[in-house]
């Protein structure tokens, strides 16, 4: 969980890079697990630089990056931001070709939106011109959000032009921030790797939740967008949850619910 001096930053300037949460054992894990679930997922593509890579990593390749979602170190700092029924998301690996322009994941406007907490790990030292992430610090709220959108829209800079936090990071750090926070990334290198994990607050108002299943409607093309249209959004191993877990169980219902289970090719495994 985040200490008192992590939970303010986090509230007011909408990120924390948490240092040296892995360590040697799990970050080899998580790279023999990175190499395996994305090669298992692009067997039909090899990476050639021109085009990102992305995969969940919640399935049989990726065991414990997939138990990320379920460590308490996480969830239970997720549930200290957005609530006791937090919902798990999803987990991610990328292998990226280039700069990520200036986006913010989610809206501010929570009526109009939903909203959690990303938490983002590269598996190379990056810097300011090597693809760290970096942030327009409380660009999560508004009316800073709004501001910060018009000017990326209306003016020609560059990504490193908006002034912004670098989160320089060492293979073990972590970026956790809001998805409504506008961030962005330059400089790196065709095969830059990266993973996330995701939680969302549990949506409550009726706006939340239309803006949830909007999210959803698209989040089950990710696949198809990522060249792999006959995959799942979500692998039948996890969602088979052979160990019972019932904090699984509930986010599979819940995010059943919210049609993120809805692509014919989840269908296909729920049967
Ligand atoms: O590392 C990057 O290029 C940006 C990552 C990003 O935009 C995200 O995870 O939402």
């Amino acid at each position: 969980m985040l200490t008192d001096q992590q939970f303010d930053q986090y509230n007011t300037f909408g990120f924390v890079v948490l240092r040296q949460v892995f360590g040697p054992d799990e970050l080899a894990t998580i790279e023999a697990e990175y190499e395996d679930g994305l090669n298992a997922a692009y067997a039909h593509k090899p990476f050639d630089g021109s085009k990102r890579h992305w995969t969940n990593t919640l399935g049989a390749e990726t065991p414990f990056m997939a138990s990320l979602l379920e460590d308490a170190r996480f969830y239970k700092t997720a549930q200290q931001l957005y609530g006791e029924d937090v919902l798990g998301m999803g987990a991610d690996a990328n292998r990226y070709v280039g700069h990520t322009a200036w986006h913010p994941d989610h809206n501010a406007d929570p009526k109009k939106d939903c909203y959690g907490i990303k938490f983002a790990y590269y598996l190379d030292p990056v810097g300011a011109r090597t693809g760290a992430l970096r942030v327009v610090p409380g660009s999560h709220k508004f009316p800073l959000h709004q501001e910060v959108g018009d000017t990326v829209k209306r003016s020609a800079l560059d990504i490193p032009d908006i002034p912004s936090y670098v989160c320089e990071s060492m293979p073990g750090d972590m970026v956790a921030f809001d998805l409504r926070l506008w961030h962005a990334s330059w400089g790196g290198s065709a095969g830059r790797r990266m993973c996330t994990f995701v939680y969302y607050h549990n949506p409550a108002e009726p706006e939340e939740e239309a803006a949830t299943r909007n999210r959803a409607a698209r989040s089950i093309k990710a696949t198809a967008q990522y060249d792999r249209p006959n995959d799942p959004l979500y692998p039948p191993h996890w969602l088979a949850n052979q160990n019972g877990s019932p904090l699984r169980q509930r986010w599979i219902r819940r995010l059943g619910e919210l049609g993120f289970l809805d692509s014919p090719a989840t269908e296909e495994v729920l049967r």
